[in-house]
């Protein structure tokens, strides 16, 4: 059987990042496509020349041209400008605005076919015009953000207990923002809930409270640390776990920004909510119950999503 082949529409920290786990992982053939002449072919030689080492059998090349993605089974995109300290994602909305139409019609014309993974920022807005512009279907084009704030969510819980990253799950919903939603009722510790874990003194509610606002201000602790630039580790296996989910048919529970027809009350909108990822793309957006006050917090955070989607259709009024 061929190898999967899988496109990276930007090669800046988290393309790079992804091409290297990509080849770790031996998840296929990778292609890095970048506006910026060089670069991708010279990451693609760099660590195609780390294979031997670490022994994966995978091509990376690196392309200037949309033709070179042609018949990618995914398409990750982080093709844009990342924000710096002081600035908002949503700061960055015109000029990745421009980038996702182009991005789009090279998709729409060489890998019709892909499961495409937006990445660029302001996310839930990007994904939703990238869907738009490819004309690809909604249930192959979706938005990475709520495994990498759950991750963010999971790894501090994981500290304040001290106990295995790998026994704690996590549920962060709503768009990628300062107004994300993390569940904590859904979140526990080897299924212990956290609201329980607080009833045994494991925590208090003060200290997650804390939690919960250092996981929504994750993104920025990290740009404020860099100073050049956002996080890119974490954002790109994150991004891994969802094309492996696809590629591998695992059906994974991931949360993704996904397109929603009605379900949680939206509609023609990209948010933060639980999916079911496999061969189908995104197979099913799960409905979970939110009591009053995460409705609450959910409504916010889906206003300032279309508050977004609203500025998009105002500088390209094809999208509306
Ligand atoms: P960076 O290292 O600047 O890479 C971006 C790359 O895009 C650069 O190599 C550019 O040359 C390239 N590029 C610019 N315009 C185009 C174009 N028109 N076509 C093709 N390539 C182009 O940034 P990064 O990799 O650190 O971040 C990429 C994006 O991801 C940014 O928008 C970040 O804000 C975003 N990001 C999102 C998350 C989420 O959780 C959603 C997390 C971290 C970063």
């Amino acid at each position: 059987m061929a190898r999967n082949k899988i496109a990276l529409i930007g090669s800046g920290m988290i393309g790079g990042t992804l091409a290297h786990m990509i080849g770790l992982k031996e998840l296929g053939d990778v292609v890095m496509f970048d506006i910026a002449e060089g670069i991708p072919q010279g990451k693609g030689l760099d660590i195609a020349q780390s294979s031997p080492v670490e022994g994966f059998d995978a091509r990376v090349t690196g392309v200037n041209d949309y033709s070179g993605i042609e018949g990618a089974d995914v398409c990750i995109v982080t093709a844009g400008v990342p924000r710096k300290p002081g600035m908002s994602r949503d700061d960055l909305l015109g000029i990745n605005l421009k980038v996702m139409e182009q991005v789009g019609a090279g998709i729409k014309k060489y890998a019709p076919k892909a499961f495409v993974i937006c990445i660029t920022n302001p996310l839930d807005a990007m994904v939703w015009a990238l869907q738009k512009f490819s004309g690809l279907p909604k249930s192959h084009v979706v938005g990475m953000a709520g495994v990498l704030d759950s991750a963010r969510f999971r790894y501090f819980l994981a500290e304040e207990f001290k106990v295995s990253v790998e026994d704690v799950t996590a549920f962060v919903l709503g768009g990628h923002g300062d107004t994300m939603v993390p569940l904590t009722r859904y979140s526990t510790v080897a299924g212990i809930p956290l609201p329980d874990l607080v009833k045994m003194g494991w925590t208090s509610k003060e200290k997650l409270e804390k939690i919960v606002q250092r996981t929504r201000d994750g993104g920025a602790e990290i740009v404020g640390l860099l100073k050049t630039g956002s996080a890119y580790y974490a954002p790109a296996a994150s991004g891994i776990q969802m094309a492996e989910a696809y590629l591998r048919d695992k059906k994974r529970v991931l949360p993704c920004a996904a397109y929603l027809s009605g379900q949680y009350g939206v509609k023609d909108m990209y948010v933060g909510v639980p999916t079911v990822i496999g061969a189908g793309g995104v197979e099913r957006v799960i409905e979970i119950d939110l009591n009053g006050a995460e409705q609450k917090m959910f409504d916010k955070s889906v206003e300032s999503v279309a508050a977004l989607c609203d500025a998009c259709i105002g500088i390209a009024p094809n999208l509306g």
